[in-house]
């Protein structure tokens, strides 16, 4: 029988050393390995090619996400840059419009200099996919829950015109780890994470990773992560094994924290609207309840005007100021000057990302201070 998250979380890609019986994977921080003759070695020959440490977090993640192979990146960022070399001039690649700031920045100012074109769309409307996607489309590009919009796309949809197509699916499951969605099981080919977020889960280390659906397509990514050479370090892919033998604790509680916080916001007079998936008036509310076994620590809150925003995020004392998300730590993110300043001030406004929409990472403290923190720093404004 196959076995349960946590208990894959915690064994899979860590059987105990062989030479001492150690039962963490070790930490083989070497640049290089000897070799007794020309050309005969125990199938390491180089680190950024092959690092046990790493291999042991690649192995790790991809029985998580029931994918073939992981292959491990050194920032989401790199993840999706090693991705992108996976196509040509001239290939055509329809994105999700509403998404994490940066990566729009590497579409929009890296990879359209390179020749390739892009479309963005409303992809919670499998129709406008199907009109998008021309003959030269070779890859669909989605987050679901959306970043900072939380809109939730439905993933089983837009694999399937994708498979019809032969476009590649790409799906940012960052915001909700594998312990809440398993989008290879929806149809994606490949499914990539920012592991600085929940898989790191302790805001101490920056990296990414990518699992394929197939092993073919893992050759054509280790290729690249070879060939192009952007590796995480072994201390990063340690701490990464020790993080998730505690996902699946941390996920409980972030989505538990996250429900009660999401409650609290939409009954408040002073926050216009919340943006959280487990809110029976989300929009695709009964989506997100068949296609993910929960709804993760993420909410974005409308609260009117920059100013509003500002004094909101900088009363605050428990939830930080600070970019980034999935620590245990809670955060507090202004989507407009931070996380999405990259994208043209009439895209934010068309999505709604407007000055007075405030981003939280809900962390696992105790759950009464962070409400209590949250009421505070509302009373203010
Ligand atoms: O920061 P990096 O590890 O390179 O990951 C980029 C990235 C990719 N995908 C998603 C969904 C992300 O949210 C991010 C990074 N996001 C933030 C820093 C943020 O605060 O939204």
């Amino acid at each position: 029988m196959k076995q349960g998250f946590a208990t894959r979380a915690i064994h899979a890609g860590q059987d105990p050393e062989g030479l001492t019986g150690a039962v963490t994977v070790p930490l083989f921080q070497t640049s290089t390995y000897a070799q007794t003759a020309v050309g005969q070695h125990k199938g390491f020959e180089y680190a950024r090619t092959h690092n046990p440490t790493r291999l042991a977090w690649e192995n790790n993640i991809a029985a998580l996400e029931g994918g073939a192979q992981g292959v491990a990146f050194s920032s989401g960022m790199a993840t999706l840059d090693s991705i992108m070399k996976l196509f040509a001039r001239g290939d055509h690649i329809v994105a999700s419009e509403d998404m994490y700031g940066g990566t729009f920045r590497l579409f929009d100012k890296v990879y359209r200099r390179f020749g390739l074109e892009f479309s963005y769309i409303d992809m919670t409307d499998p129709t406008r996919l199907a009109d998008a996607l021309q003959s030269s489309t070779k890859m669909v590009f989605t987050e679901s829950p959306t970043n900072p919009m939380m809109s939730v796309i439905d993933i089983e949809a837009v694999a399937g015109l994708c498979k019809a197509h032969n476009a590649l699916l790409v799906v940012d499951n960052t915001f909700m780890t594998p312990y809440l969605q398993r989008p290879l099981e929806l149809g994606a080919d490949i499914v990539m994470h920012s592991v600085t977020k929940y898989l790191g889960g302790h805001s101490d280390l920056v990296g990414g990773v990518a699992v394929t659906g197939s092993d073919e397509l893992a050759e054509e990514l280790k290729f690249v992560q070879n060939a192009a050479g952007a590796v995480p370090g072994p201390l990063d892919c340690w701490l990464c094994l020790r993080s998730s033998k505690t996902l699946a604790l941390r996920m409980r509680q972030h989505d538990e924290n996250a429900r009660a916080v999401a409650e609290m916001c939409n009954e408040h007079p002073k926050i216009e609207k919340t943006l959280y998936p487990g809110l029976p008036s989300h929009p695709q509310h009964e989506l997100a309840r068949r296609q993910s076994s929960g709804f993760g620590g993420m909410i974005s809150i409308e609260l009117g005007s920059e100013e509003r925003a500002h004094t909101f995020a900088e009363r605050l004392k428990i939830f930080l100021l600070a970019e980034s998300l999935g620590g245990v730590e809670s955060l507090v993110n202004h989507p407009a000057s931070m996380t999405h300043g990259s994208v043209p001030p009439e895209t934010r406004r068309r999505l709604g990302i407007s000055d007075g929409l405030i981003r939280l990472s809900v962390g696992i403290e105790d759950k009464a201070d962070l409400l209590r923190d949250i009421e505070q720093a509302l009373d203010a404004i």
